[in-house]
């Protein structure tokens, strides 16, 4: 790879600055989602994308960043936000994975110092990513999403050679578009960067392989193949369908990072939940009032916990009620938290065990409220349950709240052997995949041809999740693996 003529900017520098600048030019791979440098850092290098893209993001607080330009093979990195004034007033976040060129930034100043026709195709690059920024800046203030995303396709696709996406890819596109937190934008970059897709290519190798070994008995069975051949297969399968099922054990992390995860307060009637939900999304959202029964609808709130984005939903009192709009409050509020990753158990001060008591399990949190009241009515919650005490009225207990939640999300979606599957849509086909697979793993035994429709079942499951496989996919292993015809 030669850095100049890979990388557009330094291809246009006389030869004599590209001497200057060569000794110093260091080979540099970037991974998506990694940060090149932060807001308020030092930017001590200088990166020249050889192929790949670095976004450029400008933080809105609360973990929800925006990218304001993409810069790729045309340009260079780290020079905008200057090593002129040493510190970064944006941020630098490996967008698609490649190579930069980098070089100190101390080296490169002292360069553009003496060379004026440096300084002039410096200063091009920068009025061309002042346009860029400008019409990202009004894009992002009056586009709808598509058009945003249709933008946003365009700048990439000048940016890199390769026009294609799979679908999971073309998915993360809309992902990061609309993310509004750290940890969906990270999500989403991964996937960008083909961390999805290439763990569904691996199953789709495993697949092939024993397709190929299945196949090449039913197809040339004169083509002196050992009888075992199939047999083969067995354990490939095994191994496949072991991935598959810890692929899919993920708890629903990615759904629920991509999607929020849903905490919903249930109790009794005036527990006091709506002043929690309140105090929570910091706004008065929901009605209160000293009536039982002021809530009847279920309210949702997004809001973002540790750099995660949450569904908040406030709920109407648990009670029996003759009353049917009540009673189809009633309902729903069981129906959401039968539904939801985390009820939050709201107890006042008198509140019997309940419905809510019912409801809740294990891994809930028991939140005693009203705290400023007296304490002696509280009922002693069920052992196992973690509890804490707050008084959103006094403005008791909320950080601690918060902290609990933050930790609690944490837990629940970091990790994981695999990628987290991002979509309803992956999970159906990966199920699909594990149910043809485990039925072809079972026929193989009797008769690798009932097998091999089992296994082209489970292929095609799992390329409808990224693209298509052929049947040149399959015939090209046969005759790769076997030299059979050749
Ligand atoms: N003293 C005190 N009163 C509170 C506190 N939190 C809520 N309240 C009062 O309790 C009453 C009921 O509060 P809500 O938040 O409406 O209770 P709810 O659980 O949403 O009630 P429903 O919607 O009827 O199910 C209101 O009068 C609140 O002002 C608290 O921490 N301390
Ligand atoms: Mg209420």
């Amino acid at each position: 790879m030669d850095a100049f003529t890979d990388n557009l900017w330094l291809a246009t520098l006389r030869p004599v600055d590209q001497k200057r600048l060569a000794p110093h030019l260091k080979e540099t791979p970037f991974d998506p989602g990694l940060m090149l440098y932060d807001i308020g850092e030092a930017v001590d290098a200088i990166w020249f994308p050889l192929h790949g893209v670095v976004s450029l993001m400008t933080d809105l607080g609360e973990g929800r960043a925006v990218e304001t330009a993409a810069i790729g093979r045309e340009g260079l990195v780290g020079v905008t936000c200057g090593p002129m004034n040493g510190r970064a007033a944006t941020r630098a976040v490996c967008q698609i994975e490649g190579v930069a060129a980098c070089c100190p930034a101390a080296v490169f100043a002292d360069l553009l110092y003496h060379s004026a026709p440096m300084r002039v195709a410096l200063s091009r690059f920068t009025e061309g990513l002042m346009a860029q920024v400008q019409q990202a800046a009004a894009c992002n203030a009056q586009h709808r999403l598509d058009q945003r995303l249709a933008r946003w396709l365009l700048t990439t696709h000048d940016r890199t050679d390769n026009d294609r996406l799979d679908l999971t890819q073309a998915e993360a596109i809309a992902d990061l578009i609309d993310a509004e937190t750290a940890e969906q934008s990270a999500q989403a970059l991964g996937q960008l960067g083909g961390a999805l897709a290439e763990t569904y290519a691996g199953f789709r190798r495993d697949l092939l392989t024993a397709l190929s070994l299945v196949e090449a008995e039913i197809d040339f069975p004169d083509e002196d193949i050992p009888d075992a051949l199939a047999s083969r297969a067995g354990p490939v399968l095994d191994a496949l369908i072991e991935d598959l099922q810890r692929a899919l054990a993920d708890g629903r992390r990615g759904e629920r990072i991509r999607d929020g995860y849903r905490i919903v307060l249930i109790g009794e009637t005036n527990a006091g939940k709506s002043s929690l939900f309140n105090a929570l999304v910091e706004r008065e959202a929901a009605i209160v009032t000293p009536i039982a029964g002021t809530t009847r609808d279920v309210l949702d709130a997004s809001l973002v916990i540790g750099g995660y984005a949450v569904t908040l939903s406030d709920t109407a009192g648990l009670r029996d009620s003759a009353d049917p709009v009540e009673a189809e409050g009633v309902r729903r509020a069981r129906a959401r938290a039968e539904a939801a990753d985390l009820r939050l158990w709201v107890l006042a001060p008198g509140d019997p065990v309940g419905p809510a008591g019912a409801l809740v399990r294990p891994e809930d949190l028991c939140i005693r409220t009203k705290a400023d009241l007296d304490r002696a009515d509280w009922l002693d919650v069920p052992e196992g349950i973690a509890t804490l005490t707050v008084s959103p009225t006094a403005g008791e207990g909320l950080e601690a709240l918060t902290d609990w939640l933050s930790d609690r999300l944490a837990a629940d979606l970091i990790g994981g052997d695999f990628p987290a599957l991002t979509r309803e849509r992956h999970r159906l086909r990966l199920e699909e995949a594990l149910a043809s697979v485990r039925a072809g793993r079972q026929a193989l035994v009797v008769a690798p041809e009932m097998a091999g429709e089992d296994l082209r079942r489970a292929a095609h499951s799992l390329a409808r999740v990224t693209g298509e496989i052929g049947v040149e996919d399959v015939l090209g292993e046969v005759f790769a693996s076997f030299c059979i015809g050749k």
